[in-house]
């Protein structure tokens, strides 16, 4: 059931593994959940039908992209993200430094915030973590990041401390922004970089804000995976038990099993996604690279037991046909694929967890993707 205020409810655990749901307003979220990304207000490729249809209980926008294209007082105007892109459901964006550090032209950080020149137009624009949070309100969006900074590994000790603490300084200045909006929720970004040390002091700061929920940012930016679990292990037990945890822009199905394992309770990822539009699958038994000569002449579906029709209902003879043709539809049939994938392994996670047989559950869906289908 959906609520007046943003809760979260635990059902189980299972190590340190958990599942539980998120009640607000616009929805209910089964955790752990994996949000398609929907960076420009379209999840590319599929129809909003097709993201709900597969089991999303959220998407992700993004608040640098949305600014600038097409702006974010229009967006308000129109009545909103959820009503300009027919996704009545949760939203959660991002604050934009992220992408601002990923994307922009001649960026320059101080302590108010970032300024820098659009990858669109080469316009100047600036973006407080006040003004952040006032363009994630003017979205609507129902879960609205602090505006930080993360540092790409390796990095020097001393850079990705600087990073850390002005990121719990915006955390606080994000918080007040916020103000009290009982049936939205600002999340606080965890960063600290391959520094077990910075990330627990990162993470105890953050904890006595007392936000609703809690991300960790600053991985999978070019650390090896081993890195990125090691410090889930160091910052997980000091976040609160009792809030949500987002583990921000990961992964890969088996970076997504492995920080369940370790406490995550959300993900989010453009790899369903962009692999979709690239010609890669994602299936039980593993990736398939449909751009492949060898599925010319296969009558095979992708799986025939998915949930997804575009899994059971085309050989990969045809889809092999649309990718090499480059015709659109073979972009949004992988991705429709994709997303179903991600949203059945969430799904099946959070089945285990329920019924306290995670790590056998891991193994399987490891086994799976060794063993191949060919
Ligand atoms: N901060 C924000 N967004 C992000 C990240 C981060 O550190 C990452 C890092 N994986 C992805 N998206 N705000």
């Amino acid at each position: 059931m959906s609520s007046t205020s943003f809760q979260f409810t635990l059902h189980a655990t299972d190590g340190a593994a958990r599942t539980g749901e998120i009640s607000m307003p616009r929805g209910t979220i089964a955790t752990p959940a994996f949000m398609p990304v929907g960076t420009g207000g379209t999840v590319k490729a599929v129809y909003m039908d097709q993201v709900r249809g597969a089991g999303a209980d959220i998407i992700l926008g993004n608040t640098y992209h949305l600014m600038l294209r097409p702006g974010a007082e229009r967006v308000a105007r129109l009545g909103g993200l959820h009503e300009f892109a027919r996704w009545p459901w949760p939203i959660l964006t991002d604050s934009g430094g992220f992408q601002v550090m990923s994307l922009a032209q001649l960026r320059k950080l101080t302590e108010d915030g970032v300024t820098f020149r659009s990858h669109i137009d080469g316009s100047s624009w600036h973006m407080s973590p006040e003004r952040s949070i006032e363009i994630q309100g003017l979205l609507d969006s129902d879960i609205q990041m602090q505006l930080d900074e993360c540092v790409a590994l390796p990095a020097k000790r001393q850079e990705i401390e600087r990073a850390m603490e002005l990121s719990l300084r915006w955390a606080d200045r994000c918080k007040t922004a916020f103000g009290d909006q009982p049936g939205k929720a600002m999340f606080g970004i965890v960063q600290g970089g391959d520094d077990a040390e910075l990330r627990i002091r990162s993470a105890q700061a953050l904890k006595a804000l007392e936000l609703k929920g809690y991300a960790v940012g600053g991985l999978a930016v070019g650390e090896p995976q081993e890195v990125m679990l090691t410090m889930l292990e160091a910052t997980c037990p000091e976040l609160p038990h009792e809030k949500p945890r987002y583990l921000m822009g990961v992964g890969t199905p088996d970076d997504i099993v492995k920080s369940v394992a370790r406490g995550i309770d959300m993900f989010d990822c453009v790899m369903p996604t962009r692999a979709g539009r690239h010609g890669l699958a994602y299936t039980r038994r593993g990736k398939i690279n449909l751009r492949n000569a060898r599925h010319a002449d296969d009558p095979r579906p992708l799986d025939e037991e998915s949930s997804c029709p575009a899994a059971r209902d085309y050989s990969r003879a045809y889809l092999h046909h649309l990718i090499k043709s480059g015709e659109a539809l073979g972009g949004m049939l992988l991705t429709w694929n994709n997303i179903s994938y991600y949203q059945d392994l969430m799904r099946g996670l959070r089945g285990a967890i329920r019924e306290s047989r995670f790590v056998d559950h891991a193994a399987a869906v490891t086994e799976g993707w060794a063993r191949g289908d060919i």
